[in-house]
Formats: structure tokens, sequence, C-alpha cells
């Protein structure tokens, strides 16, 4: 079974998830919930892509720790991306945790909690 769902996997090849979908990473018109039920709607994988698209001048993406995504403290990140058009490949199983570091946006909603299996 692991045999053929490797290969089956393999088959499907990577996927690249835009954040948010067509609404992006953003703060605007987007409910406390809108990110976890972007995530609930997706199937992640090893290997995939979270593609944070947005506008650079008012946003960024903070990998942060659980504790600071509940906190929506972005004062000591694991990485910071500021492009605008930023990857981030999943590297392993496990949760993965991001928040915008502009002031209010990630209490406005604007984080987003991963979790591959
Ligand atoms: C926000 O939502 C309103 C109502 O659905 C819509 O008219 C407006 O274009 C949206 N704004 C953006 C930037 O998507
Ligand atoms: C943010 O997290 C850092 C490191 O964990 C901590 O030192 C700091 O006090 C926190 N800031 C707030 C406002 O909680
Ligand atoms: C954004 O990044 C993706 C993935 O690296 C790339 O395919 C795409 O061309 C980039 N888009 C822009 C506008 O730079
Ligand atoms: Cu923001």
């Amino acid at each position: 079974l692991v045999a053929i769902w490797t290969v089956i996997t393999a088959a499907a090849g990577a996927e690249v998830h835009r954040v948010g979908g067509s609404t992006g990473w953003t703060t605007i018109n987007i409910t406390a919930d809108f990110y976890r039920d972007w995530v609930a709607s997706q199937r992640f994988n090893v290997g995939d892509t979270l593609l944070f698209q947005y506008n650079s001048n008012f946003h960024n993406v903070v990998r942060v720790t659980h504790r600071n995504y509940n906190a929506c403290n972005a004062t000591t990140p694991y990485a910071t991306w500021t492009s605008g058009n930023d990857s981030f490949l999943i590297p392993r199983p496990g949760h993965f945790y991001f928040i915008c570091g502009f002031t209010h946006h990630c209490e406005a909603g604007q984080k987003l909690d991963v979790r591959i299996v």
C-alpha cells in the first residue's frame, strides 16, 4: 500500500497552493476564520508549496512558533518574507504557522495554521 501510495503521489506531482485562493494574503474582505476555512478546503502533502501573493507595501509573511501564532507576536520569527510573491516548500509533516507582521493584521485574521499529516 505504501508503495502504491508513493507512486500515486509522485504521479500527481507537488502542488502549489495559492494562500487564500483568489483573495490572496490580505486583510481586505476577510473574516477571522477566512484562512482556517481556506486550509480546510485544501489537501496538503509534503513537497507542496504555499504561495503567498500580496502587496508588499502592506503585508509580509512571518513564520512563527505555535505560541507566537496564538499571540500574534512576530518579534522572534523562524523566517520573514517580504517580496509579495513568496514560496514556502512544505519540508515534512507537522504544523506550520504564519502570520502577517504588520500591526493588527494577524489579530484581524491574517494568520495561517497549516497541518500536514
Ligand atoms: C470586498 O467585498 C465587497 C463586497 O463583496 C466587494 O464589492 C469589493 O470589491 C471587495 N474588495 C476587494 C478589494 O476585493
Ligand atoms: C514576543 O515574543 C518574544 C519571544 O518569545 C517575547 O520576548 C516578547 O515578550 C513577546 N512580546 C509580546 C508582546 O508578547
Ligand atoms: C511568483 O512565484 C511563482 C512561484 O515561484 C512563479 O511561478 C510566478 O511566476 C511568480 N509570479 C510573479 C508575478 O513573479
Ligand atoms: Cu498584512
